[in-house]
């Protein structure tokens, strides 16, 4: 498959296309297979015809001081779950789009050069993992394997079927996997539902799952988990932290969603029962106390909707925010006005949360409720900047820190 979209050519186009005002409602840059429409749409929109460098009002954006973000990646449809090969290729899942990229920036000025399709009409691919030179990409059911991956990314094999029977159902099936320190890919199965429980159909339902990395030795890791969607593990303790969306249908307020922290195999979060380690469900509450199950690090914002979480544990933030948890908040979907669509930093002190306040906001219009992005996932680059999936703005950003800024 070819690469479809470069920057520099499409920025040429653009500014072609406003001299020669030659190819107004065409999708098709030359050269390439296809356009997203969020380009088109940025063409359409500008009303003084002006050749926007990006397709996003970024000044938008508060982040601390000396901080400064730019895009990595623009016009990536539906940029979800990330994942990094050795060899510097960044590798995107999505939802409703079906597609699996490959963003290549081939002369290290952290901006993409080339974005391969590496799989299309899968079913909701979100989930990417990276080992031993394969791209691991879960579907709703089915997990494949794309081996030598970075040695043909323009014309990839046909993947091997590590599994394909796990639950169906669509509620929540979407997956976020990754590799734990032992080696083993760890996969989430979300609650099919808004609160229900249906183990008795199915004992993954509401878990997360692990196994080896050939699919062999699947087992339950933990359970009580509604749907996590964000996972990774502490740099010095090697134990796995996640991220939890809590029910919905409870008010604006209640419950929290969860950063939670597992110190043993065969935990229990709480879901059904209870949510944020204080809050009864009102129907299946009477069942068990909350004290039977471990309680979140940290609650946080009823209805956020946090995703990716990732420890900076790199050289170029400032020490205070090492080794301290960064959130994707995706935003809320039903609340009565919105919350999310933000970056949060928990601070810890050991196991312990000390703070939880925003790191970057301003995807939110408060005013008019709309928001041009929702982060989703987060990935810390070797040079200790911080990438940012977009699905909405489709779009993977690259915050930096320099003293000064
Ligand atoms: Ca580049
Ligand atoms: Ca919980």
């Amino acid at each position: 498959m070819k690469t479809y979209f470069q920057p520099l050519s499409l920025v040429i186009c653009l500014l072609f296309c406003l001299l020669t005002m030659s190819c107004n409602g065409k999708k098709e840059l030359p050269g390439s297979e296809a356009v997203d429409d969020s380009v088109q749409q940025a063409e359409d929109d500008q009303p003084g015809g002006e050749a926007p460098t990006s397709n996003l009002p970024l000044h938008l954006l508060n982040l601390p001081e000396g901080f400064k973000i730019d895009t990595y990646a623009e016009s990536v449809d539906g940029a979800r779950s990330m994942a990094m090969g050795p060899e510097g290729t960044l590798f995107v899942g999505t939802r409703n789009e079906g597609m699996v990229y490959a963003i290549r920036d081939t002369d290290g000025d952290f901006k993409a050069d080339e974005v391969h399709i590496i799989a299309k009409d899968l079913e909701q691919p979100n989930g990417v993992a990276f080992r031993d030179g394969a791209l691991y990409v879960a579907e709703v059911s089915r997990l494949l394997r794309y081996p030598n991956i970075e040695q043909q990314l323009s014309n990839p094999s046909q993947p091997e079927v590590v599994y394909d029977d796990y639950p169906t159902e669509f509620h929540h099936g979407w997956k976020y996997i990754a590799f734990g320190p032992d080696g083993k890919l760890y996969v989430p199965v979300g609650a099919p539902c808004n609160i229900c429980e249906r183990s008795n159909e199915d004992e993954r339902f509401a878990t997360i799952t692990r196994m080896d990395m050939d699919g062999s030795n699947r087992e339950i890791y933990a359970l009580g988990v509604r749907n996590t969607v964000g996972f990774t593990w502490h740099p010095q303790t090697g134990e796995m932290w996640f991220t939890d969306n809590g029910r919905d249908l409870m008010g604006d307020d209640v419950p929290p969603c969860e950063l939670n922290h597992i110190t043993a195999p065969g935990q229990h979060f709480g879901y059904p029962y209870c949510h944020g380690g204080t809050v009864k469900d009102p129907e299946f509450g009477d069942q068990r106390p909350c004290s039977d199950f471990v309680p979140p690090i940290q609650p946080l914002g009823a209805h956020v909707a946090p995703l990716g979480v990732k420890f900076d544990t790199g050289t170029m933030f400032p020490e205070a925010f090492k080794g301290h948890a960064f959130i994707a908040e995706h935003g809320s979907w039903n609340r009565s006005s919105k919350v999310g669509y933000r970056v949060t930093l928990v601070k810890l002190d050991g196991n312990k949360a000390i703070s939880y306040e925003p790191f970057i906001d301003g995807w939110l219009d408060e005013e008019k409720q709309e928001a041009f992005g929702r982060p989703v996932d987060l990935l810390f680059l070797e040079d200790g900047s911080l990438l940012i999936s977009d699905d909405v703005g489709d779009a993977i950003y690259r915050v930096t820190y320099a003293a000064g800024n």
